[in-house]
């Protein structure tokens, strides 16, 4: 039997909720059969404070060839990457792939405040990784760090921008992620041509660990399933606001989104405008 199948080339969360463990959680979720390559471990050592336990580029490199060549994957996501090494041997993989959809999300710096990207990696992931993406999904600080900004956004006229300067870098799509806007959650989707804007209610929460990993890895399963990247987004920003709604306390720290949610609970109306805008 057929089924869509989606690879995550990602580190591990220990908490759960984000990384490879949000991406696996949702692809199944959206009926996506999910495989991984793990980049590094995330958890916090209680005695030595270190956080990130990077894995070798081999290993990273066999788990990728067994899901490209053994398996088939209709879709590719990207998380943590951690290093320049690693962006250029992935983009170089991606290059070798049977599929064409890609979703990079530009991840930096975790929830708990971990380093996902050495500083030194920005210039990589913009020169060798993004020009290969079908979308990017940078959140307001990431979109900044990539723009080399050091003005922060802070309003939906900052991400249209942002999305629109973002586009030059070379991926297909822009989706510019406004949870940290004041006021409704607003994303802004650019695709050279068009601006769409997603909006909805803002659900007061701080339990949103790993819910852009789980966001970009529903685009991604929707990609995989052969939708459009709109089409994607919508039905990602539904899965992901549902499960934001529901989203579940830890004993410590920042919670995730439930990642069942949309499933036990239904979605929610995403309302969408787009406005004309070619550069
Ligand atoms: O949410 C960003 C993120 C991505 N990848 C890994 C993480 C986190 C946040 O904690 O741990 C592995």
């Amino acid at each position: 039997m057929w089924v869509p199948r989606a690879l995550s080339i990602a580190g591990s969360a220990a908490r759960g909720g984000a990384g490879i463990q949000a991406d696996l959680k949702t692809f199944q979720e959206m009926g996506v059969f999910g495989l991984s390559s793990v980049t590094g471990i995330v958890a916090y050592h209680p005695y030595t404070n270190q956080n990130v336990f990077p894995i070798g580029l081999s290993a990273i490199e066999a788990q990728v060839y067994t899901a490209l060549r053994d398996v088939g994957v209709d879709a590719i996501k990207t998380g943590m990457l951690y290093t320049k090494e690693n962006i250029c041997h992935v983009a170089k993989w991606i290059e070798e792939a049977d599929t064409t959809n890609v979703v990079v999300d530009p991840v930096m710096v975790g929830k708990m405040d971990t380093p996902l990207l050495k500083d030194d990696a920005i210039n990589t992931l913009k020169t060798k990784l993004i020009p290969l993406a079908t979308i990017i999904t940078p959140n307001m600080p990431e979109a900044a760090l990539l723009l080399k900004s050091n003005q922060q956004l802070t309003t939906v006229d900052d991400l249209k921008l942002a999305a629109i300067e973002l586009k030059k870098l070379g991926s297909k799509y822009v989706l510019v992620k406004g949870g940290r806007l004041k006021g409704p959650a607003v994303d802004v989707l650019y695709d050279g041509e068009k601006l769409h804007i997603f909006e909805v209610q803002r659900i007061d929460t701080i339990h949103t660990n790993g819910a852009g990993c789980s966001y970009s890895a529903a685009i991604t399963a929707q990609l995989a399933k052969g939708k459009s990247v709109q089409e994607a987004v919508k039905e990602a920003k539904k899965f992901i606001t549902a499960a934001i709604r529901h989203s579940i306390t830890f004993k410590r720290g920042v919670g995730p989104p439930d990642f069942a949610a949309y499933h036990r609970h239904g979605g929610v109306g995403v309302k969408e405008k787009i406005i004309e805008f070619q550069k």
